[in-house]
Formats: C-alpha cells, sequence, structure tokens
C-alpha cells in the first residue's frame, strides 16, 4: 500500500469520525463530561455572591469563582411542579401542560424526552438524590414525589430527622400546615442527621463510584428540599441570624396602591395578619435554612473535588424559582415580580469563564440546550430555550435579551382526580424581563399592566404602565411580549391537557 493511500485512508476516516460525532462542536473545544445538577428549593438570590447583605454562603459564593453568575436568570413558572416540569423538559409550561403542582409532563406529552433521559438514553448514568421533580413537602420526603422514573438510572430518597422526627415540634402560623403555610423549627439534632446532609452523603457515595468507572460519564442530579417551609434546620444555623436584626419590609400601603389586584392573588391570608416578630423570625429561620444548605453544597463540591472529577465536571446551581420575604405583602411564591420570578444561576464549565458574571436575561429553559451542548450530547428537536454556552465562553454574549415568566389565576389548581382544572375562569399572567424593565400583562392586559424600571426602581415599587411618558416602552414591550407568548406553544397552538389514566403518582409518606 503506497504511503499516499494511507494518507487518503486516514484522511477518509477522519472524515467519517467526524460525521458521527453530534452536530454540537463545543465538546471538542472543552474537557465537560460529566454534569453535577444542583437545584435547591424555594431559594431567591438571597446569597452572598448576589451581593445580598448579612448571609452567610461562603459556599455557593466559592462555586460562583469558578463559575459564570447568570445575575439576571429566571424561572419560566414560579411554582415547584410547572417550573421543574419546564425545566427538565427544555419547554414551557404552555408546552408541558402543567401549571400545577402533582402533575408530570408524562401526564400530558409522554414521550417528550426529559434533560437527563437525553443524557440516559446516550449512555451516561443519570442519578437523582432527592427533589428534581415536584415533592409534596415535607411529606413526601423519602418517597420519589411525583417522580419520572424514565429519567434516571439511579434514585435516592433519604429522609432526615426532619421528616422522620420533628413534624411535632414545628411551629406554624396555622397548625399542622408545613409545606404552603410560613412554619419553622430550630432542630437539637445534628447537621448530619438533617435530610439535606443525607443527600449530601449520598452524592459523595455515588460520586465515589463514578470516578471508580472513568469509562461511563454522569448526570447527577441533587435536588435539595431546603429553604422550603417548613424551615427547620439545626439550632446553630438560626443563631447566625438573630431574629432582632431582621429586616422586616416597610411602605406597604404606598406600594400596593398601583398594583392590580391579580399580581397580588398569591397573597395568603394568614401571612397578610403576621406580626413583625413573626416577620423576623421567619426570616430568621428562611436565612438560616440558606446557610444549611449552602453547607450541604459545599460537602458535595468537596466530594467532587475528593474523588477528581472537578475538571471533567460541569456544575449547576439554581432553584426552582425565587421566594418573596414580605415585599408587596407576599410571602413565598406565585408572583410575577422579581423575587419570585429570579433564580440563582452558576454555571461552572470546563474551558468556560470562571468568576464572571453575565448580565443578560436568562431563562431555565436554557438549561436543556446548554448542557447537552456542553457535553456534546444530542438534544431532541422543539426545545424552547437558547443555548448559554456562547454567554459561558463570553459572558458580554446578550442571546435572546429577554426572559419570560408565566403565572396561573382564576378557577386553577387541581381537582379531586387530579386533574388540572381548566375552567374558563382560568387565566394566565406574563411577564418579561429585559434588562431594564419587567413588563407583566393580566389576562392580555385586561386584567392589569404592569411596568417597572429596573434602572431607576430595583424594587419593582412604582408602576408606570399608565403613564403617559411611558406608552411607548409600553407599545414596544406589549408587542415584544406577545411574540414571547407564542413562543411558548406547541406547535398545534394547544396547550396539552392532562391524559386520564396516564401515571400520576400520589405518594406521601417514606
Ligand atoms: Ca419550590
Ligand atoms: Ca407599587
Amino acid at each position: 500500500m503506497s504511503k499516499t493511500h494511507n494518507r487518503h485512508s486516514l484522511r477518509f476516516l477522519t472524515c467519517c469520525l467526524l460525521l458521527l460525532l453530534p452536530e454540537s462542536s463545543s465538546a471538542q473545544h472543552s474537557a465537560a463530561r460529566n454534569v453535577l445538577f444542583l437545584i435547591s428549593d424555594d431559594l431567591n438570590t438571597v446569597l452572598g455572591c448576589y451581593g445580598a447583605p448579612g448571609i452567610r454562603t461562603p459556599n455557593i459564593d466559592r462555586l460562583a469563582k469558578r463559575s459564570v453568575l447568570f445575575r439576571h436568570a429566571y424561572c419560566a413558572f414560579p411554582l415547584c411542579g410547572p417550573s421543574r416540569n419546564s425545566l427538565l423538559t427544555g419547554l414551557y409550561p404552555n408546552s408541558t401542560g402543567i401549571h400545577a403542582n402533582s402533575l408530570i409532563f408524562r401526564q400530558t406529552i409522554p414521550a417528550q424526552i426529559s434533560l437527563p433521559q437525553a443524557f440516559r438514553q446516550q449512555g451516561w448514568l443519570a442519578g437523582r438524590i432527592g427533589k428534581l421533580y415536584h415533592y409534596n413537602v415535607p411529606n413526601s420526603i423519602g418517597t420519589d414525589g411525583h417522580d419520572d422514573p424514565a429519567s434516571w438510572e439511579l434514585e435516592l430518597n433519604p429522609a432526615g430527622v426532619d421528616r422522620t422526627k420533628e413534624h411535632p415540634l414545628i411551629t406554624s402560623l396555622v397548625p399542622n400546615q408545613f409545606g404552603g403555610m410560613l412554619s419553622w423549627h430550630a432542630s437539637q439534632h445534628a447537621d448530619d442527621l438533617h435530610t439535606d446532609a443525607l443527600l449530601a452523603s449520598d452524592a459523595d457515595w455515588v460520586l465515589e463510584r463514578c470516578a471508580k468507572q472513568p469509562e461511563r460519564p454522569f448526570f447527577l442530579s441533587v435536588g435539595f428540599f431546603r429553604p422550603h417551609t417548613p424551615y427547620v434546620a439545626p439550632q446553630s444555623w438560626f443563631d447566625m441570624y438573630p431574629a432582632e436584626n431582621m429586616p422586616v419590609v416597610t411602605g406597604l400601603e404606598a406600594d400596593l396602591q398601583d398594583i392590580p389586584e391579580a399580581a397580588l392573588q398569591s397573597q395568603v391570608k394568614a401571612q397578610l395578619s403576621m406580626t413583625d416578630q413573626q416577620k423576623r423570625l421567619a426570616r430568621q429561620a428562611y436565612q438560616g435554612c440558606i446557610s444549611f444548605t449552602d453547607a450541604q453544597v459545599g460537602k458535595v463540591l468537596d466530594a467532587l473535588d475528593k474523588h477528581g472529577l472537578t475538571d471533567s465536571t460541569v456544575i449547576v446551581f439554581t432553584s426552582d424559582h425565587g421566594y418573596h420575604l414580605g415585599e408587596h405583602s407576599l410571602w413565598q411564591k406565585r408572583s410575577l415580580f422579581e423575587e419570585s420570578a429570579r433564580v440563582p444561576l452558576l454555571i461552572a464549565a470546563p474551558g468556560c469563564q470562571q468568576g464572571q458574571i453575565c448580565s443578560a436575561p436568562v431563562s431555565h429553559v436554557d438549561l436543556y440546550p446548554t448542557l447537552t451542548e456542553l457535553c456534546g450530547v444530542a438534544a431532541p428537536s422543539g426545545l424552547q430555550g437558547q443555548s448559554l454556552v456562547p454567554m459561558l465562553r463570553d459572558v458580554t454574549e446578550t442571546g435572546r435579551n429577554w426572559a419570560l415568566t408565566q403565572v396561573q389565576r382564576g378557577n386553577a389548581g387541581t381537582n379531586s382526580s387530579g386533574r388540572q382544572s381548566q375552567s374558563d375562569t382560568r387565566y394566565f399572567g406574563y411577564s418579561l424581563r429585559t434588562l431594564r424593565w419587567r413588563y407583566t400583562e393580566w389576562d392580555g392586559g385586561s386584567k392589569g399592566r404592569e411596568l417597572y424600571d429596573h434602572d431607576n426602581d430595583p424594587q419593582e415599587l412604582t408602576n408606570l404602565a399608565d403613564q403617559q411618558q411611558h406608552s411607548e416602552t409600553v407599545t414596544e414591550l406589549s408587542a415584544l411580549l406577545k411574540t414571547a407568548i407564542a413562543g411558548t406553544l406547541p406547535a398545534d397552538g394547544k396547550i396539552p391537557e392532562v391524559q386520564p389514566g396516564l401515571w400520576a403518582p400520589v405518594l406521601l409518606d417514606p
């Protein structure tokens, strides 16, 4: 065989190999193989790395030092179930059909390939520890919750003392209501006995095994339960935040004057009548739980380092949605204000920028195409987000330039058979966040509009939507919002409905 022939054969072989590679070429530029996906529950951006004063989050902050921190990251729907179904399918809630809790996209669009499932189908070990899809918190802790078994090869559901022993001790604004009501407890048990610490310890165990089979990449998800209510953490974490030092939101009466009624429908009666002391105790407990969760994040990061996997692993840290701590009279979630829609988002990817801040508005729906591209995994067609890889390489990239968040109002939720109510009284609120503005329409504007100028009003206190000098901005943003909403629907333009008989788990006890 001649040298020339050899060279031609080699070139032919190289071409064949290149053709066999997935469309994305980015995997060739970085060493990314694995994904460590860390998600907290009901965590807003009260974190040191987001500039929040008086909070101790040294571990998430050190992750930020090797990540791109997305300053303007938003969930698609600020409620656990809809948000997680959206994030994990790469589709907006209008395409998953999931606008309420206790449902899974297999009941609406069963053939959709979830994010971890895409990795799993292409040879990755896909593992889940704790809450990735919806769980009733705290009652589903220790179970699979409303999980999707097709997403994972491995599932671990530890339950700590917070679930197994301490329910009778929890203080709640309404006795025996924990998950949807502000409730808290400073535990006398050691850190290691709590659910989130057990999750971190399980992650160490799984990572140790992953390190022993380097030929097999992994997608490991760890879903922490805190700081979701009930705010339970060991006493020492509460002690970091003396209640008397906790801030209480003031000026509510003036603020509420220009807010449409629909925007305030997530108000909870028992939470509206809280005393200042109760507000301080709730905030103390919430912050204590953030710092406790931060310590568990630190244990998982340490485990990744210890097992020599950091350099080959993309690390994501986020939360399923943001959280109110009394702003606009609201607590918890389900509003379209900044505190509820905004999420922390850190991505540390080998070969990408480190310790940089990206200001472009981005969405949870962007995570699916980002992670598949980084790891060279083929993604299904029809994903609705953008890849964030350009921002991870150059944080001045602006991408789509907006993020869309949606909530449901009216006679919504699920009926006794677990089916979503789709009565005539259901309507949606949509909010578009650009770098400067937040623009919100309730029921297409018929139930109110809001416009907030983040350059001058980061707390969203003054609704400018009806002010003459902003009418052009409203017209422009309203048109952009319409286009954005159209992009949330499936090709046939119809929101998928829950199909009776498809798997609907109701799991409550360990
Ligand atoms: Ca949540
Ligand atoms: Ca106001």
